[in-house]
């Protein structure tokens, strides 16, 4: 890939160098944990695709999109709604990272100890290796945990087109009111940089596009409750991570062309892993691109995960949008109360997110749930201690684990992932 498509990486000021090393490990990766799973259904070929492509061609689409006068928004949080952004004509692509990347040079930006997420992102950018992030005409921040919110006032000073979305901390009238005054400034710059305003037909079609690709995924993890399951964690880990980055009528296609044979293998009882293989609730912190390393190691250790209750998951891509309003104010109002409901850790309090966590439980049949956190991520971290206690009272097995992008811990993690597998079966 890296002949064809170097001159379109150097226009976009890529260290071709570091860009090479970066692909050569993530092809590595790849191989070593995707591509060696054995019963991996046909259809997954599109995602191998699309990963093998995703430095690549879909760059090159994004390209051909800004030739014709499109523009690029990048975000790093499920609250940025990508209806508006398609209303006006721009594409929303995905830029959370989930490599370790020019650690050094972060540590002269930020602290030692903030979360892997937030420093892969300021490593991506300090060492010019992300092409999604150097495509993107406005990128957008959000006040959500406090180390995103201190960290976008550093990055504003490292790239000059970072719009900053506050959002509220308490499900509350005024917090819902943030929102609504959020999203309608949202709607007036995404207007200013496309210069298309959004009408009702737009946000309606927005609205549509993206309840369709929710919709697909909603169908692809209904048919992981089979037993045995029809696809590995891994696999639909991918697909929601996809989400975030492919053109969204091709990826609701996809989606639904793998559900199609997901069925035929359900009612020929054909699975990933044998039947009553123990199965696993994977919930916390969102899981970027190419972070891998916990689903991994979870599958190689006897078990399957059977749904993610994660930004990159269920907690981002459930609940649609009510597309009936007749004015651009009834439909925007119509995506405040879809947003307001993921239930991120930075809200106070936030027990729908323990409920969501039981209702997954039980939807997935899960005989347990690992409740996992990047290590420095405050929200979810001092979540998972009252959840575990609740889900403990509910006879529901919990194992809390904290972890970072780095291989060393891959040992101890698996030995902890090993006993609680055992003691769930
Ligand atoms: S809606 S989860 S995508 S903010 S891991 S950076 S919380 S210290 S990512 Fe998120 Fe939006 Fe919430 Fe979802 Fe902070 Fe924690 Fe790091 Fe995190």
């Amino acid at each position: 890939m890296s002949d064809q498509y170097k001159s379109m990486w150097e226009s976009l000021g890529l260290a071709l160098e570091s860009h090479d090393a970066l692909l050569n490990v993530l092809g590595n990766f790849y191989q070593n944990i995707y591509l060696s799973q054995k019963n991996r259904p046909q259809g997954m070929g599109y995602f191998d695709f699309v990963m093998s492509e995703v430095h690549g061609l879909r760059i090159k689409e994004l390209l051909d999109e800004k030739a014709q006068g499109r523009k690029i928004i990048g975000s790093y949080c499920v609250f940025v709604p990508e209806e508006i952004v398609l209303a006006a004509n721009a594409t929303l692509v995905g830029l959370c990272s989930g490599a370790d990347f020019a650690m050094e040079e972060v540590e002269r930006f930020l602290p030692r100890n903030t979360c892997a997420l937030i420093k892969s992102s300021f490593g991506f950018k300090l060492g010019k290796v992300c092409p999604y992030l150097e495509s993107a005409d406005m990128i957008v921040g959000e006040n959500t945990c406090d180390g995103k919110k201190k960290a976008y006032e550093t990055l504003s000073g490292l790239v000059n087109n970072l719009y900053v979305m506050d959002l509220p901390q308490v499900k509350s009238t005024q917090g819902r009111e943030l929102l609504k005054a959020e999203y309608h400034r949202f709607k007036s710059s995404v207007e200013q940089l496309t210069g298309k305003p959004i009408t009702v037909e737009s946000l309606k079609q927005g609205i549509q596009t993206v309840n369709n690709k929710r919709n697909a995924i909603y169908r692809f993890s209904q048919l992981r409750k089979a037993n045995p399951t029809p696809i590995s964690g891994l696999d639909a880990l991918l697909a929601n991570q996809v989400f975030f980055y492919d053109n969204p009528q091709r990826f609701t296609e996809s989606v639904h062309k793998i559900c199609d044979e997901l069925e035929t293998r359900i009612s020929q009882k054909q699975g990933v892993f044998p039947e009553n293989t123990p199965r696993i609730l994977l919930s916390g912190c969102p899981m970027a691109v190419p972070n891998w390393k916990l689903p991994w190691i979870i599958e190689t250790s006897g078990a399957v995960i059977v749904g993610e209750e994660s930004c990159v998951g269920e907690r981002g891509t459930r609940n649609l949008t009510d597309d009936s309003g007749n004015t651009v104010d009834e439909l925007i109002n119509a995506i405040v109360d879809r947003y307001f409901k993921v239930d991120c850790a930075i809200f106070t309090p936030n027990p729908d997110r323990l409920n969501h966590i039981q209702e997954m439980v039980d939807t997935y049949k899960a005989n347990g749930v690992i409740q996992y956190s990047l290590q420095f991520c405050q929200p979810y971290q001092m979540e998972a201690i009252p959840f575990e206690k609740a889900l403990k009272e509910k006879q529901i097995p919990t194992l809390r684990l904290e972890t970072d992008y780095a291989m060393e811990d891959v040992g101890q993690l698996k030995t902890r992932v090993e006993a609680f597998i055992e003691q769930i079966k």
